[in-house]
């Protein structure tokens, strides 16, 4: 099974010695095992060019290939180059890759007791019962997974810092220290996530970025920090968010709270990375006015250009909070005087649990389509990674992992398909047939999920807090700015100019997209707009009857994709998990379509066109 972490890397089968403590040892130590295996007749030399940093390039001529590059792109070249080989691609002549970003970052939401928030793949592989417990090997198997995908930075806790993980910072710094020269092997730096408040544990009686007691405590501390670990890659800062601590407490806006930290970890190549999923989570339902997914927006674009140049501000991909459907978040398109990271979440939150098949790349496809690649430097996602024997919970939720590697790797070059297919090939090694049918399944995935969950844009129709089945009423009369105020006539928000204006937050070519209901797209129909379930859609379908077929295709598509892995040849392990979380999924996806379509049923009394069951 995959306690061995070989994955999308079954052609590795030893660890790599903790003795090899530079990337081209590494490099040169995987080639050695894998070659003969995947290519004998091949011979690879590294050749190390210092200025081509993280990037490489590969040379073939006939059985020989040289890679060329940096320490780390020597490391990442030989991964390429051994995953191509082994899924049969054929290396072009000469080609050379440059990442696209420079912090391709994977943020863990581990607490030091071990749990992980929104964790569905086991607990923490870091900590527990309140302190670091890793085991070392899967440390550096990890580690491998990430260089292979060419990621480089990890964030080894929770946004949400409750204590005792505070203290990373503080007495734990010999073991981060440990942890760190784990990862250094593989070209992989950490983050660590730091409590905005912490000053306030060391007598200080504030927490004010202003306050010049604050500033030496945090310029103190980066000192010590950096003395320890001196490559750390940085802190990564939740505040005013959700009940954290942060800058509006003191009267101080976003720039002055980050410009702070940022000032403290310059002198030593520091990058402060500031999030800003900030919304007022205390709204009064009955508010019609105020507009959750406007508020990023409003917090931080009056501060373009106000931030430090190692301040990064991470922004999720979407302005509610990792929604199975959301249009690109309007703060990522009107900072262009500030670094920006677009933040994914790996972890399927709100997208099945790792229960539910749901592989993402066709989002992010889509999402970057909207956004240009060039107008973020750096990519995070919370990550889907835990204890389990098989460490994403779902073995086929790899994929997710894998693609977003490739993804922060260079977006051009990370097509939905071409992602699905290269990690089935490496994962599984199927004949043409069965390859296609995963494939298949993996790239419908998402479509079928949203069909039978939250179609059309509709959002937070889910069980509150947990975020696994349906409740649509669940988040309706709650605080959190989570509404779609279905009635018995409509259903959805009006967010263009006549509504909330949120749509107004867009450049001309997307708010124009949006606010016509001509271009606006189905799937995001009634995120834009709310509409009679009499509404007439382009393919001819009333609203309500739309709303009942899809999540009747939903859940077919379901019975349908369980069928087929049936038959799927898998490896023994992971088909009893696949088989065992797709009957979960069944009962999930049936729950989802009878409780949304009987909840739009009683509200408009309308009858299926085609008599399938719906309930009084
Ligand atoms: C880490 C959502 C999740 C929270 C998470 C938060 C965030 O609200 O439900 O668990 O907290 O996002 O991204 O900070």
């Amino acid at each position: 099974m995959h306690t061995d972490f070989r994955y999308w890397l079954p052609f590795l089968t030893e660890d790599v010695p903790a003795a090899l403590t530079t990337p081209e040892s590494v490099a040169r130590f995987e080639l050695k095992q894998a070659l003969p295996r995947i290519a004998p007749d091949m011979s690879v030399t590294l050749c190390r060019d210092d200025s081509m940093g993280e990037g490489f390039r590969v040379c073939r001529q006939g059985n020989t290939i040289t890679i060329t590059g940096g320490e780390v792109g020597l490391l990442y070249g030989a991964y390429r180059v051994m995953m191509a080989l082994y899924a049969g691609e054929k290396l072009p002549a000469d080609h050379a890759q440059q990442p696209k970003y420079a912090l391709r970052m994977i943020d863990n939401w581990d607490n030091a007791d071990g749990d992980i928030e929104r964790g569905y793949s086991g607990r923490s592989l870091m900590f527990e019962g309140g302190r670091f417990d890793y085991d070392p090997i899967r440390l550096r198997g990890l580690a491998r997974l990430m260089a292979s995908v060419g990621l480089n930075v990890l964030c080894i806790n929770n946004v949400n810092v409750r204590n005792p993980a505070h203290r990373l910072i503080e007495d734990w710094l010999p073991q981060l220290a440990e942890v760190a020269a784990i990862f250094r092997p593989f070209g992989v730096r950490l983050m660590v996530s730091i409590d905005y408040a912490q000053p306030m544990r060391h007598g200080i009686d504030t927490a004010d970025p202003l306050n010049e007691r604050v500033q030496a405590w945090w310029n103190e501390q980066c000192r010590v920090v950096y003395a320890a670990i001196p490559d750390l890659a940085g802190f990564l800062v939740k505040a005013d968010s959700e009940h954290r601590p942060g800058p509006f407490t003191y009267g101080r806006n976003h720039a002055e709270g980050a410009n702070m930290l940022a000032r403290a970890l310059k002198p030593f190549g520091g990058n402060l990375v500031w999030r800003c999923f900030v919304y007022n989570c205390q709204q009064d339902w009955r508010d019609q006015v105020t507009d959750r997914p406007m508020a990023a927006y409003q917090h931080y674009v009056y501060l373009d250009g106000q931030f430090e140049d190692n301040v990064i501000l991470q922004v999720k991909n979407g302005p509610f909070d990792f929604q199975v459907r959301e249009p690109v978040s309007p703060t990522l398109l009107a900072m262009p005087e500030t670094n920006l990271a677009i933040e994914w979440q790996l972890a399927q939150e709100y997208t099945g649990h790792q229960i539910d098949i749901y592989a993402m790349m066709g989002m992010w496809q889509e999402v970057m389509a909207d956004l240009g690649a060039d107008k973020v430097m750096a990519m995070a996602a919370v990550s889907n990674l835990g204890r389990d024997e098989c460490i994403f919970g779902h073995p086929f939720a790899a994929v997710n992992f894998f693609g977003y590697g490739l993804l922060s790797w260079d977006p051009d070059n990370a097509a939905a398909g071409d992602v699905a297919r290269l990690w089935a090939k490496l994962t599984y090694r199927l004949d043409a047939k069965d390859e296609d049918t995963l494939v298949g399944i993996l790239l419908e995935s998402r479509g079928a999920y949203e069909k039978y969950t939250a179609p059309l844009g509709v959002c937070w129709m889910v069980v509150p807090h947990e975020h696994y089945g349906p409740s649509p009423d669940g988040y309706e009369y709650q605080a959190w700015g989570t509404y779609h105020r279905a009635s018995r006539d409509a259903v959805g928000i009006d967010r263009t100019a006549k509504g909330t204006g949120y749509a107004e937050q867009y450049p001309a070519e997307l708010r124009d997209r949006y606010s016509s209901l001509e271009t606006c797209p189905d799937e995001l129909l009634l995120w834009f707009q709310r509409q009679r379930y009499d509404y007439v859609m382009r393919d001819g379908r009333t609203l309500i009857q739309r709303i009942y077929d899809d999540h009747f295709e939903g859940y077919e598509w379901v019975e349908a994709a369980e069928k087929k892995l049936t038959a799927l040849p898998l490896p023994e392990a992971d088909k009893a998990i696949v088989m065992e979380r797709m009957t979960r999924q069944k009962k999930n996806a049936r729950e989802w379509r009878d409780v949304i379509n009987s909840f739009f049923y009683r509200f408009s009394g309308a009858e299926d066109e085609k008599g399938r069951p719906l309930y009084l």
